[in-house]
């Protein structure tokens, strides 16, 4: 096999101080992090489509980036030298897994038959690289969005023919996921939404894309599928309205058609954002109902309105992304799939390296920061402190659903008018994370 990344070496982590470009500083895969290590803590994945696929196409013009990986675009023989240059990729960086849709891995065919032949063939042949390598698969997913006749979303489609071809794409994605061992299954509803409501019936759509969601829950059961299903919130973009807008929409979407046992939430950060919620916020809605499944780990642009997928460098969202996820303990199916592509005019190979050994130190060292604290203990203490009130025998009865508005109301005159409820002491908190990010 011939070695696509010829002139970039396996990355080997050197420490903080070291100045080589292709080395970790941060990421140091064995080192211990509260008893578990790195490896354990950070299953990092490459996303199949940003890296493989993507080439820096935008509105305004072509590709930068060469990715035929030397075959003709568009053919099997290129489907391979992808699986050739990713599995190569990830060992070179260390990465644990990856995720995939159905036509990121293959061109997709006229025919059904003739695209899951082609899946079949490609799924044999990353089989024996992952047998060969230890690397996994994190999650599959069907591309529900690209091709013309999504125009108006899959399981929120009016035609009831585009629904059935969905079914059938998630079947056999499905299927794939599961030969390949995959721990998850994503569903981003890119186009299950409206752009106006003049032509929708939003109760319709809802209810067909919750029993697309049934029937995909029972199928995988079916043939062995033990992992978790996931839902990845995004309000807008591609549509102008996105029925999974956030965590808390998805949710109780999942609770309302009864589909939460076997949902979770994967959280991308660009996605928190766009919802007008700090990533960390997504993190905690989901993680305080259970349902903290899987991070799309990238970051947007703040200046900017649509989904840049930047690959992740501020180290203050790492942190409060790994703090949530330390406190949640961890995520059982889940990982960090950097859905995130390097900017237009990092078209080289060696950017590719570059962009996920930013990523992954990022990640890192938000892990070993989160970590620090929650050893440091003061942002815990300060928070006990700040609901102890109800710590009392009052707070204790009003906590179990034992007291009655009638009560509290008497209590309330007896006890006159309340103190102030205690200052919330942000910029101290704020100056305690400076000191464990920055003191040293
Ligand atoms: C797009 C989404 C997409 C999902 C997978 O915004 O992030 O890449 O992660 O379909
Ligand atoms: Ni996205
Ligand atoms: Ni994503």
């Amino acid at each position: 096999m011939p070695e696509i990344f010829r002139s970039l070496p396996k990355v080997p982590y050197e420490g903080p101080q070291s100045k080589n470009p292709l080395a970790f500083k941060y990421y140091d895969e064995d080192r211990k992090i509260l008893g578990k290590s790195m490896r354990e803590h950070l299953p990092f994945a490459m996303a199949w489509w940003h890296n493989l696929c993507a080439t820096g196409t935008d509105m305004f013009g072509p590709g930068t980036a060469n990715k035929s990986f030397g075959a003709p675009v568009g053919t099997m023989a290129h489907a391979k030298a992808k699986v050739d240059a990713g599995f190569e990729f990830m060992q070179k960086l260390g990465i644990g897994y990856f995720c995939f849709h159905d036509v990121d891995l293959v061109p997709e065919a006229d025919t059904l038959a003739e695209t899951n032949a082609r899946l079949d063939e490609i799924t044999d042949y990353i089989k024996v690289k992952m047998a060969d390598t230890g690397i996994r698969c994190l999650w599959g997913t069907a591309n529900m969005f690209s091709n013309p006749r999504f125009m108006n979303g899959a399981g929120s489609t009016n035609s009831v023919d585009v629904y059935c071809h969905a079914a059938a794409q998630i079947k056999k994605a499905l299927d794939c996921t599961v030969k390949l061992g995959g721990r998850g299954y994503v569903f981003w509803g890119g186009r299950e939404g409206y752009e106006t409501l003049l032509n929708t019936d939003v109760k319709f759509e809802q209810e067909n894309i919750a029993a697309l969601m049934r029937m995909a829950v029972t199928y995988g059961r079916s043939i062995g599928f033990t992992g978790d299903f996931f839902i990845e919130p995004k309000p807008k973009e591609p549509m102008k309205h996105q029925y999974d807008f956030d965590a808390a929409t998805a949710i109780g979407f999942l609770r309302q058609y009864g589909l939460d046992k076997d949902f979770k939430m994967n959280i991308e950060a660009n996605h928190a954002t766009l919802a007008g919620h700090t990533f960390q916020h997504d993190l905690r809605i989901a993680a305080i109902n259970g349902m903290l499944g899987s991070v799309d780990a990238n970051q947007g642009d703040y200046l900017l309105g649509w989904d840049t997928d930047e690959f992740p460098f501020n180290v203050y969202e790492t942190t409060f992304c790994m703090l949530e996820v330390l406190k949640a303990g961890g995520l059982p199916n889940g990982g960090f799939n950097f859905d995130a592509k390097n900017r237009r005019p990092s078209y080289t190979y060696e950017d590719m390296f570059l962009a996920f050994i930013l990523g992954m130190d990022a990640f890192a060292l938000g892990l070993i920061k989160a970590a620090q604290l929650i050893e440091d203990g003061r942002l815990d203490a300060f928070i006990k402190e700040r609901y102890a009130s109800f710590a009392g025998p009052l707070g204790q009865k009003i906590r179990a659903g034992e007291a009655t508005l009638a009560e509290l109301a008497a209590l309330a005159v007896q006890k006159g008018a309340p103190a102030l409820p205690g200052s919330g002491k942000q910029e101290y908190l704020e100056s305690v994370v400076n000191a464990v990010l920055f003191g040293g």
